[in-house]
């Protein structure tokens, strides 16, 4: 796209201005924001009050962006301890939408937003698609999830209130995809990249070949990907593949996006302040240093996050790109320093495995999940030993202790999974930490 293109882009939605703005202003905004979010969480959020205090801490400290580090983190658990709803800042009248998203055992994370939340999450979806080179001339093919998944509505919103046309469609059922995409003129997409792949070579079996249809962008996310995924999709569909980052906690999509020159995700920075730190150690690194994303939102309302621990690694790229936007950019996120893999842009835990197993008499905690990726999708297979008992048992008692498996873990994790049975002693003992997940996925491919 054009620079040119670019401008008329940025002039049509009045939103996307502070993608632009000089540094000076973007860090005084800032400020002013953070010592808002502070000063609500305080007044707010126990947990938060409480910290602060141990920490001998008030609102009134945070005198500078550098304050910020003397704040405490949030983690993932803190939303499982007061699940559901202990952080919200705002009386439920004021919360609008809920959204949930894997826990690390049996609970979801609830996350909330009111109306003011939903406006801001709008206006980042409006400015990410606007650098993906998305108008209001598109028709976009919503396929993330429609639903307790922040991606589906996320994308939705952001989308219309572009003013492109957008299709509703969810994910999955890929054949009426494809007829879809190729009926109605799609000319963007939104799903993961894993789905997308599934979904072009599906297209290749139905005899469509995408390169030759109308769409010319896809918005992936959700889970990581690679450059050479990036090449392959690109290739193979005639389009450009553009990276959008963003998690539930903060907000869901929206958090950080590519721009046309497809190097590092610009932060939408105005609402979700980044630092990057040392796993071990807590301590900021230097800019260009790899380490763990943590978000403060700048401007949430319902559910303020301080200093969010994202487990995800990426390093903060500080030059300026050549798009002319002022946004930090962050390098895509290709690992997460805890356990959390991604199955079909579905979040889960090992841990959430464990439990749901521990509920089932007939099996013992031994256990691994293995990954692979068939056709584009990825596969997981649960391994699971039965206890002596019931491998003497008759054919039938394991076959319904299968299926019993099969229907706790697609409640619990909310994707079908396969499961395998096996002998005692049938999983390899370890003689150091356990190793539970088999990932043969090649994100290469
Ligand atoms: O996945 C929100 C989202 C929806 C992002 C649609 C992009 C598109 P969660 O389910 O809470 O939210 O999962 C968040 O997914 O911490 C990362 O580990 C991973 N993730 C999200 N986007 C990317 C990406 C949504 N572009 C978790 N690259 C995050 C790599 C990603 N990992």
């Amino acid at each position: 796209m054009s620079a040119a293109t670019n401008v008329t882009t940025h002039v049509f939605h009045p939103a996307s201005a502070p993608d632009y703005v000089p540094l000076p202003q973007m860090r005084q905004l800032q400020l002013t924001r953070l010592q808002a979010v502070v000063r609500r969480a305080w007044d707010h959020v126990a947990l938060f009050r409480e910290r602060m205090t141990a920490r001998g801490l008030k609102p009134e400290d945070i005198r500078s962006l550098d304050d910020l580090r003397l704040l405490p983190f949030t983690v993932k658990t803190d939303l499982r301890d007061t699940y559901p709803f202990g952080l919200f800042a705002s009386p439920m009248q004021e919360v609008v939408r809920l959204h949930a998203s894997s826990g690390t055992t049996g609970k979801p994370i609830v996350v909330a937003y009111t109306k003011e939340d939903l406006e801001v999450w709008t206006s980042a979806i409006v400015r990410c698609f606007a650098a993906c080179g998305v108008t209001r001339g598109d028709v976009v093919q919503n396929a993330y999830g429609y639903g307790l998944f922040t991606g589906g509505l996320g994308a939705h919103y952001g989308a219309e209130a572009l003013g492109a046309t957008v299709i509703p469609i969810s994910g999955g059922n890929t054949d009426r995809q494809i007829m879809v995409m190729r009926d109605f003129g799609v000319t963007a997409i939104c799903c993961t990249p894993s789905y997308f792949i599934h979904l072009v070579e599906r297209a290749v079996e139905l005899g469509v070949d995408v390169r030759s249809l109308p769409l010319r962008v896809g918005i992936f996310g959700a889970e990581p990907w690679t450059n050479s995924m990036r090449r392959h999709m690109e290739a193979a569909a005639g389009i450009r593949a553009q990276d959008i980052y963003g998690l539930s906690e903060i907000i869901g999509p929206g958090v950080a996006i590519e721009c046309e020159c497809q190097d590092g995700l610009h932060i939408i920075e105005d609402h979700f302040y980044p630092e990057v730190i040392d796993t071990e150690t807590g301590e900021p690194v230097p800019d260009g240093i790899e380490g763990e994303l943590v978000l403060t939102t700048l401007s949430k309302r319902a559910m303020p996050m301080i200093r969010y621990r994202t487990r995800d690694i990426t390093s903060l790229v500080t030059e300026s790109c050549p798009c002319g936007r002022t946004l930090r950019r962050m390098r895509r996120i290709g690992r997460r320093s805890d356990d959390m893999i991604i199955i079909r842009g579905v979040n889960v835990f090992p841990s959430q495995v464990e439990a749901a197993l521990l509920a089932i008499e007939g099996t013992v905690p031994h256990y691994q999940i293995i990954l692979t990726r068939e056709k584009g999708l990825d596969v997981m297979e649960v391994r699971v030993e039965v206890t002596p008992g019931m491998f003497s048992d008759k054919v039938g008692a394991i076959e319904d202790l299968n299926r019993k498996i099969v229907h706790v873990l697609d409640q619990t994790l909310g994707i079908r999974v396969a499961v395998r049975l096996v002998e005692p002693h049938g999983i390899e003992r370890s003689e150091g930490k356990a190793k539970r997940v088999i990932d043969r996925r090649n994100l290469e491919q």
